[in-house]
Parts: C-alpha cells; sequence; structure tokens
C-alpha cells in the first residue's frame, strides 16, 4: 500500500520520535462543521504539547495519506461528500480516487503499515444491541481488526448503543489486551464507567508503558485497547445517556438506518437531543484521550 506522509510525519518516524496516529471518520462523520475543524486542531495540538507528533490519517483523492496539513484538513472537514471507510472500503476509495474518512478499524491498519504503535481516538465500534425492535444483527470491524493489528488504540471505551458486556467479551475471544487506565471499569464513553470490569488496571504512564511494551515484545498479532474514561467534571450520568440511547435509536429504527450509518446518525441525533451537551463531553474525551496517547508514544520511545 503506498502512503503519503506529511514531511513532519515521515520526519518524526524517520528519527524514532513519537508520532500519534489519529482517525478521521470523528472529523467528517462525528461532529458537524466547524466543530469538526476544533476537535480536530485541539487533538493535534495536545498532542504537540506533550512532545509527540500528530498523525491524521484519511484518503485524499485516492491517497493514503498519514499526517494531514491545514489545507488537507479543512477540505475534509467541510466536504459532504466523504466515505466513510473501514478496511473493505478502502481499495474502492483508492480506486476511485474518492476523499474517505478512516474509522478505527482502517486507521489502525495503516498506522500499523506506517510503523506508527498509539492511536487516539474516542470510542471504538463495538456489538449492537440485537434486542427485539432493534437495529438487527451488526458487530463492528474495529474489533475484528483490534484482533490482528498491534497498535495500541487509546479510547473512552464505548458508547452504550452498543452491548458493552458483548464488546468486551468478543474482545477477549479474539486476545485483545484490555487495560482500564487509573480505572478497573470499562468505560461507556459519555459516563465515566459501564460498571463492567476490565481485566487489567495501569495507574500511571511507566505502568502503561509495561504493559503495553511487554505485549509488543511478544510479537503476537493483536491489538490493544487503553480505556481512558472521559474526565469526571464534563460526564454524563449513565441514566441521563441511557435516556438520550433510547431516543436516538428509536428514531433510527424508525428512519430505516442501517448498517455503516447507523453510528453516525446516532452521534448527530444524541448532539441535537442534548442540545450539543453530546458534543462537548465527546470533545472533552477525545482530547483526554489524545494527552494520555501522547505521553504513552513518548514512553514508549523511551523504552
Ligand atoms: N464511536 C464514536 N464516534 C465515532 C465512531 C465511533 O463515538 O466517530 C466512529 C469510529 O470511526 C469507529 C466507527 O471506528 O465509528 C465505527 O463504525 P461502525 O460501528 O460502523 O463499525
Ligand atoms: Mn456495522
Amino acid at each position: 500500500m503506498q502512503i503519503e506522509y506529511s514531511p513532519e510525519v515521515e520526519q518524526a518516524l524517520n528519527d524514532g520520535r513519537p508520532v500519534v496516529a489519529l482517525e478521521s471518520t470523528i472529523i467528517s462523520h462525528g461532529f458537524p462543521y466547524p466543530k469538526n475543524v476544533e476537535l480536530a486542531k485541539e487533538m493535534e495540538a495536545i498532542i504537540r504539547s506533550e512532545g509527540a507528533v500528530p498523525a491524521t490519517i484519511a484518503i485524499l483523492n485516492g491517497m493514503v495519506t498519514c499526517g494531514l496539513v491545514e489545507e488537507q484538513l479543512l477540505h475534509l472537514a467541510k466536504s459532504e461528500t466523504v466515505m466513510k471507510c473501514s478496511v473493505r472500503d478502502l481499495p474502492v476509495a483508492i480506486a476511485g480516487k474518492c476523499t474517505g474518512a478512516t474509522t478505527v478499524a482502517s486507521t489502525s491498519y495503516i498506522a500499523h503499515k506506517a510503523g506508527i504503535r498509539v492511536f487516539a481516538t474516542g470510542g471504538i465500534g463495538g456489538v449492537h444491541k440485537a434486542e427485539e425492535g432493534g437495529r438487527g444483527f451488526d458487530v463492528s470491524a474495529d474489533l475484528l481488526e483490534l484482533s490482528r493489528t498491534a497498535v495500541a488504540v487509546v479510547a473512552a471505551g464505548a458508547k452504550s448503543i452498543l452491548d458493552l458486556p458483548a464488546t468486551l467479551e468478543v474482545l477477549e475471544s479474539y486476545s485483545v489486551l484490555v487495560v482500564g487506565f487509573k480505572t478497573d471499569k470499562f468505560p461507556a464513553f459519555h459516563s465515566v464507567s459501564s460498571g463492567l470490569n476490565v481485566p487489567a488496571t495501569a495507574n500511571t504512564i511507566e505502568e502503561l508503558s509495561e504493559i503495553v511494551g511487554a505485549h509488543f515484545q511478544m510479537e503476537v498479532p493483536a491489538g490493544m485497547l487503553i480505556c481512558n474514561p472521559v474526565p469526571a467534571k464534563d460526564a454524563m450520568s449513565n441514566e441521563e445517556v441511557d435516556e438520550l440511547v433510547a431516543k436516538a435509536s428509536k428514531e433510527a429504527v424508525a428512519s430505516g438506518i442501517k448498517g455503516a450509518a447507523i453510528t453516525p446518525y446516532i452521534l448527530g441525533a444524541l448532539n441535537r437531543l442534548s442540545e450539543g451537551r453530546t458534543s462537548e463531553v465527546n470533545l472533552s474525551l477525545a482530547l483526554n484521550n489524545g494527552r494520555v496517547a501522547a505521553q504513552l508514544a513518548t514512553a514508549l520511545c523511551a523504552r
């Protein structure tokens, strides 16, 4: 796969300096313009402030691009025809010379090819709730990619539109290392905790980098999910989120939204129903993940 690097990212990788990969679906499908530009720029700034180099990944005119300059970022944020690309969609975007945004799955895949070991996002995709009246069978390719790509993904768990116990079970079946950062609970994206236990906890960046470093040394193909809860001061209560999610889910079912369109639809509906509150929380947790990812990348480089 051909990858076009920004000069800054290429230099950092050549020098063996810490680099943090960032996805672009959160920019094109996660937030409305111009909030998405603010998010993307603040993510990059926080990573730089911790001494690492941000590498936002996207498909531009069919080219897999690692590290976006301002003009490229703005194009992605403003365009209304950006393809949401998981791994299987990449060939279509490349061959069609499309603009495509990468999900957790495809960002991990490209980051790994680029030699980037740490990736910061908001939340991962997972197993959707399949209860009656729900949206039917839907399991995110993020989980499969986590099983076969050795990248450390820093995320605030997964949203409560997903079946979180089932998501954790699949991560276990797939041998994905799951570590809570300063928590023994699986975070529920907008809320600090889902109440579910994670199998391991790291209380400092040093502890975290020891575990992640040991995983890389084992050379198993699987990835890592570093669970970093939303800062408590910005979090929403589980009850509040559950109520919003139930409403948003009903709307999605009633509107016949399916497949890859579900997550963007629900995010938009939550933002509307909460009058922007969920987007504020999403911004806070994403920046928090950017900070921890940069610190982890730096600690791994120092090992
Ligand atoms: N969860 C969020 N915000 C997001 C996504 C997930 O809170 O923007 C995006 C990520 O890019 C993730 C993708 O990889 O949605 C998962 O989509 P799906 O469930 O269709 O696999
Ligand atoms: Mn799906």
